[in-house]
């Protein structure tokens, strides 16, 4: 509709092992399963289902240092996954990643961050999450790793999530936004001084401010100076009222339409260059709605309009 014809690859990565509650590695299953091909070609986009990416069964393997449960295991999962994004782009296709826990997003960014620099550009994130995904393995609370990939993006660490690609940080503080944040570890807090990222904008900002002027500053940022960016979407983002199906959910979170209206003002922009849902958890999910509503803002954020 809004957008111009997209060629689309979806790429799913059944990862679980950055997470303590299983399950989000049925994720990419059930976004399939409500309907995600079908309805972006319903919106005039050329959808290809590239399948998943090869991920280890935790059961199989060593939890490992217990700072960074399975860093080893999730480490080789993203480097595939920022593999499959950088060919992905190089076929003029945009990927749209479904996880699978917040980890893989080391890989995704790490991608897409890769394929631009080989044209010395630049890219943003937007990252849209209830968390702020800036632990270290020095700092975490828990040793999950998906409550890290935010920092190893920005060059804090995990030092093997960091290095993807062989270059660090993959994006800069000031083309960085956090949209939705509600819970945030102190030494979370540490890490947002630390890394200088100012553009942090929390549920009282979109309380206050509302959705449309959060967005459109948070864009704005994400998108000087660069080719575009990446939009990285937590399912928890979204208040458990209405996405039930994730691994940690905290109350207070965006409400059915202030969700969609991110996505839609995300596809006026036309600036997306890729997108990624993570932590849809069907095994907690209730007749898969969490999915549901997945698909339906991935429909958004790719120019899907009520009228
Ligand atoms: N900050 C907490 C931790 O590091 O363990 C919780 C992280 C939850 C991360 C979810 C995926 O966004
Ligand atoms: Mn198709
Ligand atoms: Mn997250
Ligand atoms: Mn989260």
């Amino acid at each position: 509709q809004s957008l111009p014809p997209r060629k689309i690859r979806i790429i799913g990565v059944p990862l679980d092992l950055g997470a303590s509650r299983r399950g989000v590695d049925m994720g990419p299953s059930a976004v399939r399963v409500a309907g995600l091909e079908a309805r972006l070609e319903a919106l005039g986009h050329n959808v290809a289902d590239g399948g998943n990416i090869s991920v280890a069964i935790a059961e199989t393997k060593h939890v490992g240092e217990e700072h960074a449960r399975y860093l080893k295991e999730i480490t080789e999962t993203c480097t595939r996954a920022a593999d499959q994004v950088i060919e992905t782009l190089e076929h003029g296709m945009t990927p749209v990643i479904l996880g699978g826990d917040h980890s893989v997003a080391a890989g995704s960014v790490s991608g897409v961050a890769e394929h631009y620099r080989r044209q010395n550009q630049k890219i943003g994130l937007i990252w849209i999450d209830a968390h702020s995904d800036l632990n270290t393995p020095e700092t975490s609370p828990s040793g999950n790793v998906h409550g890290m990939p935010l920092a190893a993006l920005l060059g804090l660490g995990p030092e093997s999530l960091a290095n993807i690609c062989g270059f660090s940080p993959k994006i800069l503080p000031e083309n960085t936004v956090l949209i939705g944040v509600r819970d945030i570890d102190a030494t979370e807090k540490e890490n947002i001084k630390r890394t200088g990222l100012t553009e942090v904008y929390t549920m009282r900002d979109i309380d206050e401010r509302g959705m449309r002027t959060v967005m459109e500053e948070a864009l704005r940022s994400a998108g000087r100076g660069t080719a575009g960016y990446h939009v990285s979407l937590d399912m928890d983002w979204i208040d458990p009222e209405d996405a039930p199906g994730v691994g940690t959910p905290v109350r207070g979170g965006a409400t059915y339409r202030e969700a969609h209206l991110a996505m839609e003002i995300i596809a006026d922009h036309g600036r997306m260059l890729s997108l990624e849902v993570v932590e849809v958890n069907p095994v907690i999910d209730e007749h898969n709605r969490t999915a549901d509503l997945a698909v339906e803002l991935i429909s958004s954020a790719f120019g899907k309009k009520i009228l």
